[in-house]
């Protein structure tokens, strides 16, 4: 990331060859590339399919926990779980910013997803079934996207690099409420540790499966990897999830459902078992235990909220329309 590239003086940027190669060079020595420069179509075209799905899944994401504010077990539990379900929001309204900084209109996306056109990740399709499973979702959920997001920081669009830094650090805190939800219950009574375990055991795989298909499955991986959007493939990641979260789970006394798990001298790495693709690409589809239920809820929510966009564009375009200096300030 040293070099400071100056864009080509010769007017034109628009001219696909020499756009093209200051794209190569930024590319090349490691660069951000910024909303004003040139860039292929298709780099585009996947940084507004990944951003998006990426915001969707921020949004659809609040459902399962946002489920539990009642319920959470204390009043102090209720405040984190809110402020929480709160950043999610926010991140969801970072990243529609930096995919619109691509071109394409927040009603665009925001009506691909409601036609359910557009994908949002698989893991928000299980549902919240105790207050041990917001503990699972914080702890392997914003976990595994702790895991995913931090190489993304260093993702070669500006906009969405910078974007995850801000949320990463909130993502922190989201996977060390989780884990101490589950450390508590884990020393609880025997009932209580017992929910941990089971809420441990419905979300390992799903949460796992959040990386993505493996990687000869994978047909985006390798041209995200040259163009530095992505700087790790779906396995890779994958591996160092589990590496980090099996000490994890013997820190809290439980343990993951896995048989075939298990510390390999060789590779320097746990083995784990063979994830159940077929159940994946079933709630990628739109099948899996909520999806339609996700979506019913999201569309409800964003036709309710229709008075608050209406009245905010009212009032920005009454803003627009103000004189620079009021004189009937001055005056
Ligand atoms: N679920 O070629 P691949 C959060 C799709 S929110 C559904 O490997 P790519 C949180 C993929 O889109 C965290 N679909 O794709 C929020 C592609 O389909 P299309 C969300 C999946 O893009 C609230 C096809 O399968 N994180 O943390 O190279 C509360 C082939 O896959 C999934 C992100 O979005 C999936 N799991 O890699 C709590 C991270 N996996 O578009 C927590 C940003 C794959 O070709 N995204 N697909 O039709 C990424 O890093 C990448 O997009 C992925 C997939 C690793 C997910």
């Amino acid at each position: 990331m040293t070099t400071t590239l100056t864009p080509p003086t010769t007017g034109h940027l628009d001219d696909d060859a020499a756009g093209q190669a200051h794209f190569d060079q930024l590319i090349a020595d490691d660069n951000r590339v910024e909303p004003t420069d040139w860039m292929p179509a298709a780099y585009r075209k996947t940084l507004v399919r990944q951003v998006s799905q990426h915001a969707h899944s921020e949004i659809i994401g609040m459902q399962p926990e946002a489920n539990w504010i009642t319920r959470a077990p204390s009043l102090k539990r209720k405040a984190i779980l809110m402020a929480k379900v709160q950043d999610e929001a926010g991140h969801g309204l970072y990243l529609y910013s930096a995919a619109e900084t691509l071109g394409t209109p927040r009603d665009e996306l925001v009506d691909q997803l409601l036609s359910g056109k557009a994908k949002y990740s698989s893991i928000f399709n299980y549902p919240a079934r105790t207050w041990a499973d917001v503990g699972a979702i914080g702890w392997l959920v914003d976990g595994a996207a702790i895991a995913n997001q931090v190489p993304l920081c260093r993702a070669s669009y500006g906009p969405y690099g910078r974007s995850m830094v801000r949320i990463c650090k909130e993502e922190s805190f989201h996977q060390r409420q989780g884990w101490e939800i589950l450390y508590e219950l884990a020393r609880g009574t025997a009932e209580q540790k017992q929910m941990a375990q089971e809420a441990i055991n419905r979300f390992y795989g799903p949460a796992l499966q959040m990386f993505g298909p493996p990687d000869d499955e994978s047909p985006n991986s390798q041209q995200s990897m040259a163009w530095n959007i992505k700087r790790f493939s779906n396995d890779e990641l994958r591996q160092r999830f589990v590496d980090m979260i099996v000490p994890q789970v013997e820190a809290l006394g439980l343990s993951f459902e896995d048989p075939d798990l298990k510390w390999n001298e060789e590779r320097g790495h746990y083995d784990f078992g063979e994830l159940d693709w077929s159940e994946f690409k079933a709630v990628v589809r739109g099948n899996g235990p909520c999806n339609e239920q996700r979506l019913n809820h999201r569309r409800a929510a964003h036709d309710e909220g229709a008075w608050v966009r209406e009245a905010a564009a009212a009032y920005a375009r009454r803003q627009a329309d103000q004189p620079v200096v009021d004189s009937a300030l001055i005056a």
